[in-house]
């Protein structure tokens, strides 16, 4: 049975993945906006990770006997000073998730949840990952500069993300 404090903690969780996927969707509708239709496509694929990570802890909440509770989902950016102030934002957003799964693993500790340690491991991971991949998308297109050629080829790339 998960306690009462570790339960509130991973609801807070699925509401702050819920807004991952809502900040990303947003992302693509900015995206869209500027026709790099492959940026868009990248981070559909991205929210509906994000999707997954917050159903992820809606399934395990239930599998410990806990209660999930749906709060309002706040409402993510819609305009960005072009694709290189999104990408910053996407990375500086997993950086402030990064800091919450780890909260939350030092709760388990701290309440000496094993299972719910063990479970946030997952995520641990993930978040280098994420990180990583936010870090990478950022410099190459501060390499692009202001090449327009490179810019065309790097959106076909971003557009080959599947998941
Ligand atoms: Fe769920 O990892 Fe990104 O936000």
């Amino acid at each position: 049975m998960l306690s009462e404090k570790m339960e509130k903690a991973f609801n807070e969780q699925i509401n702050k993945e819920l807004f991952s996927e809502y900040l990303y969707r947003s992302m693509v509708a900015y995206f869209e906006s500027l026709s790099l239709s492959g940026f868009a496509k990248y981070y559909h694929v991205q929210a509906d990770e994000e999707h997954e990570h917050a159903m992820k802890i809606f399934e395990y909440i239930h599998t410990r006997g806990g209660r999930v509770v749906l709060e309002a989902i706040e409402k993510p950016k819609t305009e960005w000073n072009g694709p290189l102030d999104a990408l910053k934002d996407a990375y500086n957003h997993e950086k402030f998730i990064t800091g919450s799964i780890h909260s939350l693993v030092d709760l388990a500790i701290e309440l000496k949840d094993h299972a719910s340690n063990q479970f946030l491991q997952w995520y641990v991971e993930e978040q280098v990952e994420e990180e990583e991949n936010a870090v990478n998308l950022i410099d190459k297109l501060e390499m692009i500069g202001e090449s327009k050629n490179s810019l065309y080829l790097f959106d076909r790339d971003m557009g080959k993300r599947t998941k």
